[in-house]
């Protein structure tokens, strides 16, 4: 009796501590190996007391239809969005109702030593998702659905374009993110998706009725922004930058424009023995600001090496602020998880560091910021921003504004995701092992706005990146003060062979 009311009250403890799955998809990984283990580990419950399939009514559902297995664990499974929903879900109703339901069972006669019951019906606890949690999610599938056009009645029926989620939205799920469209005031997409549930023949809220009868107009539809605008749900007015950006991160009509005269692409010379045999291909993206992406900087191998660095460490990340007292803030225009690193924690960060000096020109060493390794959740995203700190930040410190920053991706991201700069109409696909590099303030410091950029919603896959900014105190030797006060800081010519 001792050790089960231990157990329920530890379960309740971490029941309030686990909840933020929604922005890690770290999480959502170990959360997914557990559907696997409590799954087997219900299986060989079931088998070793066969009464339990009648006391535990809907173990045999489980039992039959988990949503992931071993065999069907992979990255597709586990990075699709409505799959980490379902998995919410599950582990926010389903699981939870089980747990009690085996608390209750755990008591009967038949079940002498049920301390694997009453075990289990704990470690389930433990994991429990939290009706926030989930509320949360739940917007992740409005933001994504509506940045990215996608239609509702695919959503519903589980396909994120050419992927298929493991089973379609129930009813009872639908009707919840209709519910939370709703809260939002997002008439659009209450109506939208109203519409699809009458067309799959699903029971539409009785709050959306009228949203259906008296639909708002396609105007005001395309001139509003909600879940796709600052990722809080709330409806904004879409100006031309939500609108850029959301063209951006579609890549509709953006291309690199570039001059091939002003522009040359560049490549780089194997400046370090190490880089004899594997030269770094550079592409000079922009002048103004000035914009570069290398291709190839670094290997799966590598990039796999550095994220499993950063990984267990990963909290929710904050916005920077102008004061820093050292907790940050939080909210969905930004959701996603980070851990920092630097050169002492393993040979592999030290060997990033290098592979940036090599490729930039940048030194490394002393007066850096620390790698920043972060990840996305559930249609995670980071809404558009300026890396170079306010005047005033307390962040600014001795070592001067972020001159540059240097970008790493650390996974290839099936779709969505990209790094879009809504002014300079351009947008990055992450590639595994290639990176962007551009400069935030010119070589007197001074701000370049044009430099606006944000990590645009993930619509499937693990999107993981490596942030190294570069302060502006170390790096005289190569990026000395500029000449006029705009001077603009380019890539060394020794880096580079013109073609
Ligand atoms: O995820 C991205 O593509 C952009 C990330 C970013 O802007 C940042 O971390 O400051």
């Amino acid at each position: 009796m001792i050790i089960r009311n231990f157990l329920v009250i530890t379960t309740l403890v971490s029941a309030v501590f686990s909840s933020n799955y929604y922005t890690s998809n770290y999480a959502l990984r170990l959360l997914f190996e557990k559907e696997v283990n409590f799954t087997l580990k219900l299986g060989a419950l079931v088998e070793e007391y066969p009464t339990l399939e009648q006391d535990l009514p809907r173990s045999k559902t489980f039992l039959e239809n988990p949503l992931i297995t071993r065999e069907s664990f992979s990255p597709e499974v586990i990075n699709n969005p409505l799959n980490q929903y379902l998995l919410m879900w599950k582990f926010s109703h389903e699981w939870v109702y089980m747990a009690n339901d085996m608390l209750k069972v755990s008591t009967k006669s038949d079940y002498d030593d049920t301390f694997d019951i009453v075990a289990l019906s704990g470690e389930i606890k433990s994991s429990q998702v939290s009706e926030d949690d989930l509320a949360k999610a739940e917007l992740s599938v409005l933001r994504v659905q509506e940045f990215y056009y996608l239609d509702p009645v695919d959503v519903i029926q589980g396909r994120v374009q050419n992927y298929s989620a493991r089973s379609a939205l129930s009813e009872e799920q639908t009707k919840k993110i209709v519910m939370k469209a709703k809260e939002y005031g997002d008439k659009c997409r209450v109506h939208q998706w109203g519409r699809a549930m009458e067309h799959l023949g699903m029971e539409v809220p009785d709050d959306a009725r009228g949203v259906i009868k008296k639909p708002p107009t396609e105007e005001y539809c395309e001139s509003i922004s909600c879940s796709a605008g600052r990722g809080d749900g709330h409806c904004v007015t879409k100006d031309h930058y939500i609108a850029s950006y959301q063209e951006a991160c579609n890549n509709n009509s953006f291309k690199l424009k570039r001059s091939k005269k002003r522009n040359p692409p560049c490549f780089l010379n194997a400046i370090h023995p190490t880089q004899l045999l594997q030269p770094i291909k550079t592409e000079w993206i922009s002048v103004n600001p000035p914009v570069y992406q290398f291709h190839g900087v670094f290997t799966h191998q590598e990039c796999d090496e550095f994220w499993a660095t950063g990984a267990a460490q990963q909290s929710r990340s904050t916005l920077v602020q102008k004061k820093t007292d050292g907790l940050g803030t939080t909210d969905d225009s930004r959701v996603g998880t980070n851990s920092w690193m630097r050169n002492a924690d393993s040979s592999v960060v030290k060997m990033f560091s290098d592979r940036v000096s090599y490729a930039t020109g940048v030194q490394t060493d002393v007066e850096v910021e620390d790698w920043q390794v972060a990840s996305y959740g559930i249609g995670g995203h980071y809404w558009f921003h300026h890396d170079y700190l306010p005047e005033d930040s307390d962040f600014m410190g001795h070592l001067g504004n972020r001159l540059a920053t240097f970008m790493a991706y650390l996974s290839d991201v099936p779709l969505g995701g990209a790094t879009a700069f809504p002014n300079l109409k351009l947008s990055f696909f992450p590639a595994k092992g290639s990176a962007l590099f551009w400069f935030n303030t010119n070589l007197n410091q001074a701000d370049l706005p044009q430099t606006l950029h944000g990590g645009c919603p993930v619509l499937l896959g693990a999107k993981h990146i490596g942030n190294k900014w570069i302060r502006y105190k170390g790096q005289f030797l190569t990026y000395p003060c500029g000449k006029t006060p705009k001077s603009l800081p380019t890539l060394p010519a020794s880096l580079c062979t013109y073609s």
